[in-house]
């Protein structure tokens, strides 16, 4: 847990309950401050008041005197409309920050790698974390990741924290600066919360508005809005920017030629590591995050080599294109966070020969997003409320079979891959759906497809 006893006495106001607002509540309170928490949700104030912190109705609370009002990230206080407390915070000119605010402010000693864009920003911020700890280096892995800010350990000036910002994070926390930060890729997301994609994109650029010294800007430029980014910083001067292709070669960056990562950084280009020999980072996206992090990590002094060693030992994330096991000549892959069709795309198109299943409480929006895939595609097994209109969508073009069922999902593509005896045939769960009708969450369905591949006769 960060140790804030540096802060201001003032009580804090924290307006969220979640993940972010806990651990603040924690940090706060084992620095001796004084708390005044809420969240809308009554349940949720309930467990709060029964683990002992001090719920306070927010609205009725003289907000002048607090030292800030902490937000969830999740809290709108712009767009589309801001919450009621955060306007009654403005009224009261208390600063509405996040709990990164705090770490920057109660440490400002270590360095701090931050990550940001549209799509692999959690596998970047994990590869990094990875190859940093390989390196022996001190870190501290989460933000946005999952693991809240001011629950890492505390570090001294040689640690760094490695920290996945959220567009929404990134718009509350005016002090976290950092030295090598990333901005992978931008394409329109969260649009409403931002009033648009200028504000979307404004709140990206924010990973870029801290000064510290000698400071890194790692950029994939491979789209118009990041390329106009990196520009534009190389413009201004202050950053020394380093940009990442996956698509074209480049002078002083670090770019990808076929599968192999080559470092343009220095006078010459050098090939430093084959992308196909790390299983756990299949595909085009893959190849950015990897690109990227070997810029990330050769910012931060690791050298080549260490980090070519330690990219083909990362594990992955959990659930996300992780492969579990290989079988009987088949490999098992679970992907169970994709949970919409643009998620599940982005993993048939790692293989060729496809054992599918797929399923569950199906999101809005049709399955066009996998039509450029669904040659790869050896049989569908279906699973969930979404088994009869996938079916309809995908009868005549795919294979497939209503299973209902993971586990009968995972028996009857277990026995079918078995039985063609293709090479490189996987059984992939990438569901393109959400998992609640079947499951308490995505992890959950995750881990009960794991399970039942550790079951599978040997
Ligand atoms: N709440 C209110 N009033 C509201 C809205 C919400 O009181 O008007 C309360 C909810 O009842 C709930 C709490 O706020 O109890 C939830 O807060 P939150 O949704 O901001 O989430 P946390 O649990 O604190 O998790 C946050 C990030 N969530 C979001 O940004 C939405 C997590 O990112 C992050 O892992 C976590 O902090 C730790 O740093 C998740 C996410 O979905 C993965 N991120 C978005 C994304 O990746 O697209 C940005």
């Amino acid at each position: 847990m960060i140790p804030l006893s540096s802060l201001p006495q003032r009580p804090y106001a924290i307006l969220g309950l979640g993940l972010s607002g806990l651990a603040t509540a924690r940090a706060l309170l084992a620095a001796g401050r004084e708390v005044w928490a809420w969240d809308d949700n009554a349940r949720v104030r309930a467990e709060a008041a029964q683990s002992g912190l001090s719920v306070v109705d927010l609205k009725d609370a003289d907000l002048h005197l607090a030292e800030a009002l902490l937000l969830s990230p999740g809290i709108p206080h712009t767009h589309p409309a801001p919450h009621p407390l955060a306007l009654r915070a403005r009224e009261a000119r208390v600063p509405i920050i996040g709990d990164g605010e705090l770490l920057a402010r109660a440490m400002p000693a270590p360095r701090r790698v931050g990550i940001t864009g549209t799509n692999g920003k959690s596998t970047t911020t994990a590869l990094i974390g990875h190859i940093l700890a390989a390196a022996g280096r001190r870190c501290q892995v989460g933000g946005n990741l999952g693991r809240p800010m001011l629950d890492f350990d505390p570090l001294d000036d040689q640690g760094i924290y490695v920290i996945e910002m959220s567009s929404y994070q990134l718009e509350l926390m005016p002090s976290l600066a950092f030295d090598v930060a990333l901005l992978l890729n931008i394409t329109p997301d969260h649009l409403s919360r931002h009033g648009g994609l200028d504000g979307y994109v404004a709140a990206k650029r924010l990973i870029f508005a801290g000064d510290r010294p000698g400071r890194t800007a790692v950029i994939g430029i491979d789209d118009d809005i990041c390329l106009d980014i990196a520009r534009s910083l190389e413009h201004a001067g202050g950053w020394r920017v380093v940009p990442v292709s996956t698509r074209v070669p480049l002078e002083g960056g670090v770019f990808v030629a076929g599968r192999m990562v080559v470092d343009a950084v220095g006078s010459s280009p050098s090939p430093v590591f084959a992308l196909d020999e790390a299983p756990a980072l299949p595909g085009e996206h893959n190849a950015q995050n990897a690109a990227a992090a070997y810029a990330a990590c050769r910012a931060l002094g690791v050298e080549a080599p260490d980090i070519a060693q330690a990219i083909l030992t990362f594990p992955g994330l959990a659930h996300r294109m992780e492969r579990i096991a290989q079988v009987a000549g088949v490999t098992y892959v679970n992907d169970s966070k994709a949970t919409n069709p643009e998620a599940a795309a982005r993993a048939l198109a790692c293989y060729r020969t496809i054992y599918w299943i797929a399923g569950g409480r199906p999101k809005e929006g049709g399955l066009d997003a996998l039509d450029p895939f669904l040659d790869r595609i050896r049989h569908a097994f279906l699973i969930g409320e979404a088994a009869d209109s996938f079916a309809r969508s995908l009868d005549g073009r795919v294979p497939l079979s209503r299973s209902g069922t993971l586990d009968r999902a995972v028996e009857a593509a277990r026995r079918q891959a078995e039985r063609d005896g293709l090479p490189d045939a996987v059984v992939l769960l990438s569901p393109a759906c959400a998992s609640f009708d079947q499951f308490r969450n995505f992890e959950a369905r995750g881990d009960a497809f794991r399970d039942l591949v550790q079951e599978l006769p040997r």
